[in-house]
């Protein structure tokens, strides 16, 4: 038995527009994401996200609003990855380019899904309509995914995808 690894992500939008970007290294290297990372030890899941966002982006966000909950099983490896996400339309400064990210706005009707996780395309449409949602993804490698479950939910600590 081993523990998530807790991760967060956290999408900025200024419609009808969304902040991505290109992760310049590391996991999901060369995929359009949203801006994250792993919650360090004795620090809340909020307070690593904007820390991550602060970092990769240079944005300054005290209005985070904790939308999703999605885990991740790659076959092969013991560890599931928890990624906690989040949104917010009310924060400061421009988007900057970071050794880790470099930062692109979309308009939401084209989103670059070709270039970004597999399972965005599923989930992005709930937190796109103002949905919470809860979703647990069974990876084959790092581009295919072979099994998932993916439900809207009212509290997401309720989920009762496990
Ligand atoms: P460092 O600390 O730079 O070595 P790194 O390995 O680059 O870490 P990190 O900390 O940037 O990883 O965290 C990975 C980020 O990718 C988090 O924001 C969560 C996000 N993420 C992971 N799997 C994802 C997936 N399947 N779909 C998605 N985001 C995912 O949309």
């Amino acid at each position: 038995m081993t523990s998530n690894k807790l991760l967060t992500l956290v999408l900025l939008r200024q419609a009808p527009r969304i902040l991505l970007g290109m992760k310049k290294r590391g996991f999901g290297v060369g995929r359009w994401n949203g801006f994250g990372g792993k919650v360090e030890p004795g620090e809340t899941i909020e307070a690593a996200a904007r820390r991550e966002l602060l970092e990769e982006s240079c944005i300054v966000c005290d209005d985070l609003k904790e939308v999703g909950l999605l885990k991740f099983e790659f076959l092969g490896e013991p560890q599931i990855l928890e990624v906690h996400v989040f949104t917010s339309n009310n924060f400061k400064g421009e988007p900057k380019e970071t050794e880790e990210m470099r930062p692109q706005w979309f308009e939401e009707k084209s989103l670059p899904f070709d270039q970004m996780w597999p399972d965005d395309v599923l989930w992005f449409p709930l937190l796109l309509s103002g949905k919470r949602f809860s979703g647990y993804f069974v990876f084959e490698g790092l581009d295919k995914i072979i099994k998932y479950d993916l439900e809207e939910t009212k509290n997401i600590k309720d989920s009762v995808i496990s």
